[in-house]
């Protein structure tokens, strides 16, 4: 099985690390199709950033940024996925042409969520979510994170089963950084393949995230200026390939070609003979 590789589209002016890049429609959608062409198999159009500390976007903002980026990229083709917590954003989205809906809450930022992409064909990510990023942190309180987030996760599954979504369209996402503190997501990874173990599709989002910055630091600082965007992005190669290894169907990237590179490498080492080898 390859791993899927999305690519991050962003259409925020406050993103968590590409904010304001992509900030107009036109950016967004020639930045999607840039990423599409350099290897991504899924696009995911967000409007609404979730980075620790934000604040919410009205729906009806979120929509003017995000529906032309998301019409324009399955217009051109492209298996779009629409990030967003709001049932009102996920189905004017599927109807401009996504087929996944990505909410980093698991339906639970908008109770209407599930019901609503119940009544479409569309795929949905789930994320393992404890609450709004205004004050995420606060809550990563866990006993044993990785039970807690196997739990939690089962728990949205069975709420999305419920609301009549049936579990060949959901996939699941441990939500990396959504919650949890520095060493709590290594935990949460190193134990990938029970998560994978649940029986979905599996999503992993480690993109430039802050605990790769505290790893890469020479004194944990999440702010260190050192640790460059080409640096996280070289760890997001890795951790995607170790994600990969750990049975993911997909990992969420803003450097495409990185990670492309890095799980190309990684299967060329465990496939002899893949196609493409030259003797
Ligand atoms: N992370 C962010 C946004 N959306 N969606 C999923 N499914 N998983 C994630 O880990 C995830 C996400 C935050 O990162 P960004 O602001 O850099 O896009």
């Amino acid at each position: 099985m390859t791993t899927l590789i999305m690519g991050i589209v962003n259409v925020t002016p406050d993103s968590f690390s590409d904010g304001g890049r992509y900030a107009d429609a036109d950016t967004a959608i020639a930045h999607g199709l840039w990423l599409r062409a350099e290897g991504a198999n899924l696009l995911d159009v967000g409007g609404e950033s979730t980075r620790p500390g934000a604040e919410r976007v009205a729906p009806r903002v979120e929509q003017e940024r995000v529906l032309p980026v998301v019409r324009a990229l399955a217009e051109a083709g492209a298996v779009v996925s629409i990030d967003t917590m709001n049932a009102s954003t996920a189905l004017a989205a599927v109807e401009a042409g996504a087929r996944y809906v990505n909410d980093v809450s698991g339906g639970l930022a908008d109770s209407d969520l599930l019901a609503a992409v119940a009544t479409t064909n569309a795929d949905l990510v789930l994320g393992h979510w404890r609450g709004p990023s205004a004050d995420m942190y606060a809550r990563a309180e866990y006993a044993d994170v990785v039970q807690e987030v196997l739990r939690e996760l089962t728990d949205r599954a069975d709420a999305a089963a419920a609301a009549g979504i049936p579990p060949s369209r959901l996939v699941v996402d441990p939500g990396i950084g959504f919650g949890k503190k520095g060493a709590q997501n290594w935990d949460v990874l190193r134990a990938l393949p029970r998560v994978v173990g649940l029986g979905h599709r599996v999503l992993v989002g480690t993109s430039r995230k802050r605990f790769l910055t505290e790893a890469l630091a020479t004194d944990g600082a999440a702010d260190d200026p050192s640790v460059t965007e080409s640096r996280r992005d070289l760890a997001t190669a890795v951790t995607s390939v170790l994600a990969a290894q750990a049975g993911a169907w997909a990992v969420r990237v803003h450097d495409v070609v990185a990670t492309r590179d890095a799980l190309r490498v990684s299967e060329m080492w465990r496939r002899p003979g893949v196609a493409g080898v030259r003797g």
